[in-house]
């Protein structure tokens, strides 16, 4: 497949972000979760784009969620909407190509600053031509980001008591609130660790293999391997603080 072709797409896709009456028409999904009509143009030019390309390939994605295939794409339209209808130029459109049980090619596009990060399958990790790499910080060093899941307030305690442990023995932590981004973040040393205790498979498909291809690591809470197909608890790192995070998350989740 000319994942080119897949890249040129998306980068057109963000011109729905630039279309402030698409960012204005906003609907509740629940209390504390929005969509907006870019996201839904955005999804539904993807999809359609993309079945121009390869019409065998299924589709799962934030605004329809449906169900995982194989092979399938993987699309959060925007990753970071409640960053976009604030003003909070911290979001991202996020495909992975989920294919022989694996992701094996992923683009996260930041339309505000122009960053576009992208993944083949043992090609390596690239923010536009510049291959990226984990840093090799320990956790007094590091930066972590902190994922408070925003759909509910009910994982509110635990997180934050989570968060607090962590900070005690970190340099200090963030909220980006864009999973693809910090992703992308940690692949490209801007940050060491990322932990959320609930989030679904397009908001990191993406950005998992980017982060892998970069030399870092990406599991659920337990250690076990990343499940696209549902939501999921998540630990990414540049893999030397990986243990640590687990091992401080899993105190509080006995
Ligand atoms: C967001 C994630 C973020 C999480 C938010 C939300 P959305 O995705 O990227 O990590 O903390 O709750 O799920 O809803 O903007 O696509």
């Amino acid at each position: 497949m000319n994942f080119k072709k897949i890249i040129d797409l998306v980068i057109e896709a963000s011109k729905f972000i630039a279309d402030e009456n698409l960012i204005n028409t906003i609907k509740n999904k629940c209390e504390i979760d929005f969509v907006t009509e870019a996201d839904i143009k955005i999804n539904d030019f993807l999809k359609s784009e993309f079945k121009k390309i390869d019409n065998t390939i299924g589709f799962f994605t934030e605004e329809e969620c449906g169900q995982l295939t194989d092979p399938c794409w993987i699309i959060d339209p925007i990753d970071g909407t409640t960053n976009l209808i604030y003003g909070y130029k911290m979001c991202s459109i996020s495909v992975g190509l989920f294919f022989n049980g694996e992701i094996q090619f992923s683009v996260v596009y930041n339309p505000f600053s122009k960053e576009l990060f992208s993944s083949e399958k043992g090609k390596g990790a690239f923010l536009w031509n510049k291959r990226l790499h984990v840093s090799s910080r320990n956790i007094n060093k590091s930066l972590i980001e902190i994922g408070i899941v925003s759909k509910t307030k009910k994982y509110a305690d635990i997180s934050f008591d989570i968060a607090k442990n962590i900070y005690k023995d970190c340099l200090d932590i963030r909220r980006v609130c864009s999973a693809a981004l910090d992703l992308c973040y940690i692949a490209d040393s801007r940050l060491d660790g990322y932990f959320e205790i609930q989030i679904e498979p397009w908001d990191i498909a993406a950005g998992s293999l980017i982060l892998t291809e970069a030399g870092g690591k990406i599991t659920c809470f337990d250690g076990d391997e990343i499940q696209f197909s549902q939501s999921t608890s998540v630990i990414a790192s540049n893999n030397i603080i990986h243990g640590y995070l687990q091992k401080s998350i899993n105190t509080f989740m006995l």
